[in-house]
């Protein structure tokens, strides 16, 4: 991802939630008009359900063309031969990078690392969601034996760094935990969704620890999508 960044000066993942249709050549469109000033493209259940994987591939192949990452945001949370297959069928499909919910263990967790890895992708694990409520189950406290309580992303966060993930999702909106987790593993991306719309502040996230934002309807839905890109840009780049 740091290359891409670089390549396009830009630490802003779009994330292509479109609702309307949506179809290959919405896809297309929203991508091109909006590349120049993003370093990847993050899909998600929004375009993976409706769309056939020569359609995925298609898409991919324009992100790769315009020097962008193209991420798979499916939250993989099953058994590993399941999420094994999952993984295989998403590579075959041009993706990057997987998400990954570090609730699978760590074995199930090292194990998509070391698959992915094997196929020259990634693997971006859950360790704090953005949205509301996601204290219950992130949040949640773990009761040790010892009279001790571990809340579970502390928990996560050591998979996640045992397990050597590329990346970490992190909600823009957590800043406490932005700012706790960033320096615990300050090696691995920090990648937060959450801006805009969740109420994440870019700036605040930034400070915070956030290296890539994830954002989708602060962009897509707005009715100046290019302007809204630039200066989320500028605000971060600066
Ligand atoms: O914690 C997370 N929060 C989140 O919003 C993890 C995610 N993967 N996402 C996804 O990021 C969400 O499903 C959506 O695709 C995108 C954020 O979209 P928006 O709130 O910017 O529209």
């Amino acid at each position: 991802m740091g290359q891409a960044c670089r390549l396009k000066r830009s630490r802003i993942i779009l994330a292509v939630d479109l609702t309307d249709g949506p179809d290959l050549q919405a896809a297309i469109r929203t991508i091109s008009s909006l590349e120049e000033h993003i370093c990847a493209v993050k899909l998600n259940f929004h375009l993976i359900l409706p769309l056939s994987r020569s359609e995925l591939l298609q898409i991919n192949g324009l992100a790769h063309s315009y020097g962008l990452q193209s991420i798979a945001d499916i939250k993989l949370n099953d058994i590993p031969s399941t999420n094994e297959v999952a993984i295989a069928h998403l590579a075959k499909m041009g993706f990057d990078a997987f998400t990954v919910n570090p609730f699978i263990g760590p074995d199930g967790l090292e194990a998509t690392v070391l698959q992915a890895h094997g196929l020259e992708c990634g693997i971006l694990a859950l360790i704090y969601m953005s949205h509301v409520g996601a204290h219950f189950g992130f949040g949640a406290n773990l009761f040790e034996g010892n009279n001790q309580v571990t809340p579970i992303y502390r928990r996560f966060l050591e998979y996640a760094i045992k397990s050597q993930v590329d990346g970490m999702v992190i909600g823009a909106n957590q800043t406490h935990i932005l700012k706790e987790v960033s320096c615990r593993a300050d090696k691995i991306p920090i990648y937060s969704p959450g801006l805009g719309v969740q109420g994440g502040d870019a700036k605040q996230a930034s400070i915070s620890g956030t290296d890539y934002f994830i954002v989708g309807r602060a962009i897509i839905q707005s009715k100046e999508p290019v302007r809204a890109l630039t200066q989320l840009r500028e605000t971060l780049n600066h």
